[in-house]
C-alpha cells in the first residue's frame, strides 16, 4: 500500500505520542531493513502498522477476537493489552488490504516474538524497542549499535531485559515470551 496513504491513516487512530514512536519504529525498521536486505517497503508497511491496534480499548480488542474467532489466550484475558499485536495483524489484513503473511506475522509477533521468526519479524520486534523515542530500557545506547551488528545477538539481549523487567515488575511473562527467549538462547551464540 502507499505508504504516505498509510501514515496519514494511523496519524487519524494514533494519539500524538503513539503516533511519534510509530513513525520512529518506521524509519528504524528501514535502515535495519537496509543492513540485513530486507524489503525497505515492507519494513516500513510493518513498522506504521505494528501499533495499529493499541490506541483501542480493552474491550473493544476482546471483541474484535471473540467476533472473529480469534483466540484469546489465558494470559492474554489477564493482560488484554498483549492482544493489540494479534488484533494488529487482523485488522493489517481486514482493515488495511495487507496480503503480505510476512508483514502480517511481524505485527503479530511484535510484542512477545516466537520462535523461528523471519528476518522481518526481527526486525519489527527490535525496531520497536530501539527506536529513537524510547528511552526508559537498560542498555539502549549498546543495545542499538547491537542491532546493526549481530541481529540474533540484539534479538536474545532485548528478550532478556524484557523477561528481567516483567519480573521485576511483578508483571506476569507471556509463555511465549519465554518460549522465544529459551529458542534464541539454546540456538544462538552469545
Ligand atoms: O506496544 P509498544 O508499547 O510499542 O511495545 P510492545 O508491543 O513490545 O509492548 C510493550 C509492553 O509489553 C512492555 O511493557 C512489555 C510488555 N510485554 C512484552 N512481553 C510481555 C509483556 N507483558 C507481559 N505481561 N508479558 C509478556 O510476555
Ligand atoms: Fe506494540
Ligand atoms: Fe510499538
Amino acid at each position: 500500500m502507499d505508504l504516505r496513504k498509510l501514515r496519514k491513516r494511523i496519524k487519524k487512530i494514533q494519539d500524538t505520542k503513539r503516533f511519534e514512536h510509530t513513525l520512529g519504529v518506521e524509519f528504524t525498521a528501514a535502515a535495519l531493513a537496509m543492513r540485513y536486505d530486507v524489503s525497505i517497503s515492507d519494513a516500513q508497511t510493518a513498522g506504521l502498522l505494528h501499533d495499529c491496534a493499541k490506541c483501542m480499548s480493552d474491550e473493544k480488542k476482546l471483541n474484535i477476537c471473540r467476533k472473529n474467532g480469534i483466540e484469546v489466550t489465558d494470559v492474554e484475558e489477564r493482560n488484554p493489552y498483549l492482544l493489540h499485536a494479534k488484533v494488529g495483524a487482523f485488522l493489517a489484513k481486514k482493515k488495511y488490504g495487507i496480503e503480505n503473511q510476512d508483514i502480517i506475522n511481524a505485527i503479530r509477533n511484535h510484542t512477545t516474538g516466537r520462535e523461528n521468526m523471519s528476518l522481518l519479524e526481527k526486525i519489527i520486534f527490535i525496531a520497536d524497542y530501539i527506536e529513537p523515542g524510547r528511552k526508559q530500557a537498560k542498555n539502549l545506547s549498546e543495545i542499538r549499535k547491537m542491532a546493526f551488528e549481530d541481529i540474533d545477538h540484539a534479538l536474545i539481549t532485548i528478550l532478556q531485559e524484557t523477561v528481567n523487567y516483567l519480573k521485576k515488575s511483578g508483571k506476569e511473562t507471556d509463555p511465549l515470551t519465554e518460549k522465544t527467549l529459551q529458542y534464541y538462547s539454546k540456538n544462538n551464540h552469545n
